[in-house]
């Protein structure tokens, strides 16, 4: 636990005991940094955290000579169902090294080529989809398809396990288990000393179980069958030796495993999706740019066959991903630890192994970001812009050697989704969304639905600036 407050001098101590953390601790925590400043600590119960997006501390926070990724609280809850996974492994588990050195190849930029074809084929399923909501004018919910869309390629392009989520009226009950479980690790940090959480812990457990079921047929689907040909990450783990000691991975390991990267791969990545749409939908003039983009690589025909490399030209539709998750970083905080007793900023005292957190989407609206961080502006990630920005002023993929392992794979997948999206359709904000942020320890926007119209050939060849005529018609 945090030192006793009154050792850090000049830090605010915030006491929520009062009101708890609700549903949306991130945001609330937002709100406090908004009224005391990039460093805080929030008391609950008589138990303290430290909260930091200050971009010089971050910054400090990122030596990995002196700090290191720290499991705190809510990972200690999501250790319950994915134990020793990647995600949630202390720094010192043998098996995070381990499954850490046998699974970076998969996760290099050149695999992407390897997952491509697989991403391309889930995105036809969502467009397919969206057709036909089209055609019949049904509003479609962003955040459920974009999960349905992330789940699917995570399944297929890991495990070549095939979740079907557009075929279900539903969300796949797999995700419904996962979100509660997110829900319960989240809401377990607020929890009064003195409640009976009984129930909730049985109902997490049969969740938990579940998932553990889900991911014993994922896994039965394979073993039996020589695994040594196969190259996505189930047949890696199953198969691949570790380069230094020449062991595969444990059965409860590659468990764990499959659990995290379900997990891991796609609400992180569905959430960017939809709050990437729901900027685009708010801004018309940026809209024109993404369609331009697409509409200068593909050109009027409906149905393009994106390649691997189109994907890195995207360069525009990749800057309004950056820019969407700079303002909802949906992994939005990541913990740290000082690997000796040190002072932070060279005032606040931490001792070894204590934890504090990086709150991103405050790290992300620091004074770096110029006068209105809170605009969507899609030209803060230029090159140029990027170059002259401290490295560590953004951190949506977290930090160091820990950082994420699925950042490429998340980024293609996103990317080329988007493009093919505006390329497509006519973005519809029928309802004049007003952004609700739901947390379940990932953020999402809530509630958020869009109609759609086909864009036509036409619209392809003159995409118009907003505020210029449009485009005389030509041909
Ligand atoms: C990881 C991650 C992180 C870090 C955390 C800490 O530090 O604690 C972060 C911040 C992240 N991640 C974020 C994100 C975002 C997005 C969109 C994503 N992410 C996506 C994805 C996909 C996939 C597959 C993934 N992701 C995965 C992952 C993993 C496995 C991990 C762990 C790593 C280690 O080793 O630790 C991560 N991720 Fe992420």
């Amino acid at each position: 636990h945090p030192e006793p407050a009154a050792t850090r001098p000049g830090v605010p101590v915030v006491d929520i005991t009062a009101t708890g953390p609700g549903r949306t601790p991130i945001q609330q925590v937002m709100g406090l940094m908004r009224e005391h400043g990039p460093v805080l600590v929030r008391r609950l119960h008589g138990r303290d955290a430290l909260f930091v997006a200050d971009t010089d501390l971050v910054a400090e926070l990122a030596d990995e000579e002196r700090f290191a990724k720290h499991v705190g609280p809510a990972l200690e809850n999501v250790r319950e169902f994915a134990a020793d996974g990647l995600f949630t492994a202390y720094n010192d588990e043998p098996n995070w090294a381990k499954a850490h050195d046998i699974l970076m190849p998969a996760f290099a930029l050149g695999s992407m080529r390897t997952y491509h074809p697989v991403m391309l084929k889930v995105a036809r399923r969502l467009i397919d989809s969206w057709d036909r909501a089209a055609r019949d004018g049904r509003p479609v919910d962003v955040p459920d398809d974009m999960t349905r869309m992330t789940l699917d390629t995570i399944g297929l392009a890991g495990f070549d396990y095939d979740f079907g989520s557009f075929e279900r009226a539903e969300p796949h009950p797999f995700v419904e288990s996962m979100v509660r479980c997110l829900e319960w690790s989240m809401t377990r940090l607020a929890r009064t000393p003195d409640g009976d959480h009984t129930a909730a812990d049985a109902a997490f457990r049969a969740d938990a179980d579940y998932l553990a079921r889900v991911v014993d047929d994922v896994i039965a689907a394979r073993t039996g069958t020589d695994q040594s040909g196969a190259q996505d990450l189930l047949g890696l783990m199953l198969s691949a030796p570790h380069p230094a000691d020449g062991t595969t991975l444990d059965l409860a390991n590659i468990r764990n495993q499959v659990i995290t990267f379900l997990i891991a791969g796609h609400e992180t990545t569905s959430g960017a999706m939809s709050f990437a749409l729901y900027y685009l939908a708010k801004h018309p003039a940026v809209l024109r740019l993404v369609q331009r983009e697409a509409d200068a690589l593909w050109g009027s025909a409906p149905d393009p066959e994106p390649t691997y490399d189109d994907i890195g030209r995207l360069a525009y539709t990749r800057q309004v991903l950056n820019e969407a998750l700079r303002l909802w970083p949906t992994a939005a905080a990541f913990s740290r630890h000082a690997r000796e007793d040190t002072l932070l900023g060279g005032r606040i005292p931490l001792r070894a192994g204590q934890g504090v957190t990086v709150l991103a989407p405050m790290l992300h609206r620091q004074t770096v970001w110029g006068d209105n961080p809170e605009l969507f502006d899609p030209e803060r990630f230029t090159p140029e812009a990027e170059a002259a920005r401290p490295v560590h002023a953004y951190k949506p993929f977290g930090t160091g050697e820990r950082a994420c392992i699925g950042r490429q794979f998340a980024l293609h997948e996103a990317t080329m989704l988007l493009a093919l999206l505006v390329h497509r359709y006519r973005l519809h904000d029928h309802t004049g969304y007003r952004l609700t942020v739901k947390e379940t320890l990932t953020l999402k926007p809530e509630g958020f639905t869009l109609t759609l119209t086909p864009r036509t050939a036409a619209d392809r060849a003159h995409a118009p600036l907003p505020g210029t005529a449009p485009a005389p018609a030509q041909d």
